[in-house]
Order: structure tokens, then sequence, then C-alpha cells
């Protein structure tokens, strides 16, 4: 069989959102299923470039390009993960912390809780610590998800807990925080309730608040 996943990851990581396509048919087609896809296949792409990027190897349009790629494989894999007949979990709010614009694993994480039985209102990325509180009072979600990318941007998500303990409203939603620089330590020190490192772990972590919600 050719080497379906391993032209994927180069793909991604040379931006090539046409061979993306191409091959993620052909891989379905192989009946390669889509979780291998994501992870072994676009995911790694983008980690490949992220270490580029580390190594001044790449630059910022490089990775930009290489989002694109994965956008275009992550929006041709979303209806193969959505849920059929799930019934409703709970509710949960997303959003990539202010000054952060990575979306990309925020956008798996919404996919994957949706795919769940969850309802997910999702803030997009860029979000002040105002809209978290308002859509926590206006949407009264069963949880509250902060995804932060960068160092400089996990350190907004204190902000956030502090906005909404002086709304009265930490407590009245259970937190939940992720991305690649968070840890379960930060989640602990911030009096934060959930953490995740992966999508697939995000689902396991929000059944695990809803069973302490109730
Ligand atoms: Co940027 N970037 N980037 N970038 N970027 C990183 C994050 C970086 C690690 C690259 C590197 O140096 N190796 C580095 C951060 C270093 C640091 O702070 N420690 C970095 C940098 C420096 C920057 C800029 C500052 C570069 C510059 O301008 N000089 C700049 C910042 C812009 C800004 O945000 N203000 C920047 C810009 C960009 C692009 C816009 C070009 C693009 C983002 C496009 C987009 O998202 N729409 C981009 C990309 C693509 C990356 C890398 C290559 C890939 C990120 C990604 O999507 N990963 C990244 C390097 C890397 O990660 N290896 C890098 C795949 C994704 C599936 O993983 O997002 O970790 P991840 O999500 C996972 C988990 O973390 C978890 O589940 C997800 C799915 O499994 N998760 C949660 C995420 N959120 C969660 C929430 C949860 C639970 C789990 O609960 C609520």
């Amino acid at each position: 069989m050719p080497d379906y996943l391993g032209t994927l990851t180069k793909a991604v990581q040379t931006g090539d959102a046409k061979l993306v396509e191409q091959t993620l048919e052909e891989a379905l087609g192989a009946g390669i299923t889509p979780k291998d896809i994501l992870d072994k296949g676009l995911i790694t792409g983008l980690q490949a470039v992220g270490q580029l990027f580390k190594d001044g190897q790449a630059y910022l349009p490089e990775m930009l390009v290489s989002a694109r790629a994965m956008k275009a494989g992550v929006n041709r894999l979303s209806p193969l993960f959505a849920a059929k007949d799930v019934p409703k979990k709970g509710t949960v709010v997303l959003g990539t912390v202010s000054g952060d614009l990575h979306d990309i694993g925020k956008n798996l994480v919404r996919m994957m809780l949706e795919c769940n039985g969850y309802e997910v209102h999702d803030l997009g990325r860029d979000v002040p610590a105002g809209a978290f509180v308002s859509a926590a009072r206006d949407i009264k979600p069963d949880i509250l998800g902060m995804s932060a990318l960068l160092s400089t941007t996990m350190t907004y998500i204190p902000e956030v807990v502090r906005s909404l303990q002086e709304a009265g409203l930490k407590g009245k939603v259970k937190l939940m925080i992720g991305g690649a620089p968070i840890t379960r330590k930060f989640a602990d020190e911030l009096g934060v309730e959930g953490y995740a490192d992966d999508c697939a772990s995000a689902v396991d972590e929000v059944d695990r608040l809803m069973r302490l919600a109730t």
C-alpha cells in the first residue's frame, strides 16, 4: 500500500492543500481510519513544520500555508467524525484566549466534543476575558474551555479566571484549559478543574467534569 500517511504529513508540512485533499480521499478509500489520518498524517505534518520553525528553518508564511493545508484536511474529516443520534450530554463554551490566533487545536477539541454529544458554542480566537464572562452568564454552559498555544498568552488565563470570579461566576461553571504549553500543574495552581493535552482526552475530561457537576 502506498505511504498515504507519510504523504499527508509531507503535504501539510509543505502547505500543499490540493495534495492533502487528494491523498486524504485515497487514504479513506484504502480503509485508513479518519483518526489515524488526523493523528498520524495531518497533525504530524503540523508538528514537523513547528519543529522547523523552532530550528529557524521555517518562517511564519510556511506555518500559515501549513495551517491552511491542515484546515483543508480537517474540513474533509469533520463530517466523518460527526455524531449520529447521540443524546445531548451538556453544553460547552470554547475559545482561544486574547492575543492568541491559534485555533486548529481548539477546533479539533470542538469537533470531538460535538461528535460525542456536546453542544459547543465556539467564541473563536483572540477572545477577551469579557467575552468569556458574557458567554458564561448568557449561555450558562456546564463547562467553559480556554485554549492557549503561546507561553505569552497562557498567562492571560488567570485574568479570565479573575474576571469570572469578580462576576460571581467562578464555581457556577466548571473551567477547563488546554493547549501545547498548558499543564495539569498550571490548571491546579489556578484552581481550574479541567485539563486535557489532546482532543481525545478532552472528551474524557469533559465527561469527568460533567460527572462532578451532578
Ligand atoms: Co504558531 N507557534 N505562532 N502559528 N504555531 C507555535 C505554537 C510554536 C510552538 C512554534 C514553535 O516555535 N515551535 C510557537 C510558540 C512558542 C511558545 O510560545 N512556546 C509559535 C509562535 C512563536 C507563533 C508566533 C508568535 C510566530 C511569530 O509571529 N513570530 C505567531 C503568534 C500569533 C498569535 O497567536 N498572536 C504564530 C502564528 C501562527 C500561525 C497563525 C501562522 C499558525 C496558526 C494558524 C491557526 O491556528 N489558525 C501557527 C501554527 C500553525 C503553529 C504550529 C506550527 C502548529 C499549531 C497547531 O495547530 N498544532 C505550532 C508548532 C507546534 O505545535 N508544534 C506553533 C496542531 C494542533 C492539533 O495542536 O494546537 O496543540 P494543538 O492542540 C491540541 C492540544 O494542545 C489540545 O488538543 C488539541 C488537539 O489534539 N488542546 C486542548 C488545544 N486546545 C485545547 C483546549 C482544551 C483541551 C485541549 O480544553 C479547553
